[in-house]
């Protein structure tokens, strides 16, 4: 497959449906998510880094919802600790296709990575060290989320890290307002017009559901993170290390 621009919302669209993680998303998925993420490529590298850093011999590290498996590729480059694997999981057939492929592209010959294309809330979270949601989270019904919280937690060893990219949302509407202006800000400059920027908001209106910094936090301590801290911010994105 063809590594593509992102023109998926570039023409008016008569009918505005969900947004899917289908094939047509997957061919232009890396400029789509560069362009529209800020951060996303420092993130992607910093986990690599706390990977290599919290990695235990001997453990599994997950990269929940891993799409084509940026993130895996990362903590796969950084993790020396002995006898690791990392364990990819997604559920869109077409991610996991392109991600297999550009896997076997990996040279990398030390940590071993299985790519499962499986629902992330029916997949055992065990003897792990290191667990990524990357921008998973969001996607997930809001009623579902201190469940897996929970289940990673229990899963973790103790010293093993969460890590939890998300796009946050603001309580107040004037803060809400200016991160969001800035965003818009940041994907016109990467090259989105407004009808592209407009079109895409809707789409994921119904299944990207951003929450506070706060509600992570909590829940992250309810869920029974000794701390819970935001490494990276920059706008409405942010990046937190959690650890067990
Ligand atoms: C990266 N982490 O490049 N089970 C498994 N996968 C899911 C589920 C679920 N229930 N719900 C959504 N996904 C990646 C980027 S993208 C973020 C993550 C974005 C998957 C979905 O198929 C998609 O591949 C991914 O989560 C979200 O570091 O596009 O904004």
């Amino acid at each position: 497959m063809k590594q593509r621009t992102d023109d998926i919302y570039a023409a008016p669209l008569e009918e505005m449906i969900d947004f899917q993680f289908d094939e047509r998303v997957v061919s232009v998925f890396p400029d789509m998510i560069q362009r529209s993420v800020p951060g996303y490529g420092m993130i992607i590298s910093n986990i690599g880094i706390l990977a290599g850093k919290y990695a235990q011999a001997g453990s599994h590290c997950y990269d929940l919802g891993c799409s084509l498996g940026a993130a895996t590729l990362a903590m796969r480059q950084r993790i020396t600790q002995p006898e690791c694997d990392i364990i990819a999981v997604d559920n869109s057939p077409a991610m996991i296709k392109r991600g297999r492929e550009l896997l076997a592209l990996d040279t990398t010959p030390t940590v071993p990575v299985t790519m499962i294309c499986a629902d992330l809330l029916e997949v055992a979270i065990e003897n792990a060290s290191v667990v990524v949601l990357n921008f998973t989270l969001q996607f997930i019904p809001p009623a579902e989320r201190l469940a897996l919280i929970e289940r990673i937690n229990a899963g973790l060893r103790p010293g093993g890290v969460l890590i939890l990219s998300e796009k946050i949302a603001f309580v107040e509407p004037g803060r809400q307002q200016f991160h969001e202006e800035l965003h818009h800000d940041f994907k016109r400059a990467n090259g989105y017009s407004d009808l592209e920027i407009s079109q895409k908001r809707s789409a994921l209106e119904k299944v990207l559901i951003p929450e506070t910094l706060a509600c992570h936090r909590q829940r992250l301590q309810v869920a029974g993170f000794s701390f819970a801290d935001p490494w990276f911010q920059c706008f409405n994105f942010a990046s937190m290390v959690a650890l067990k």
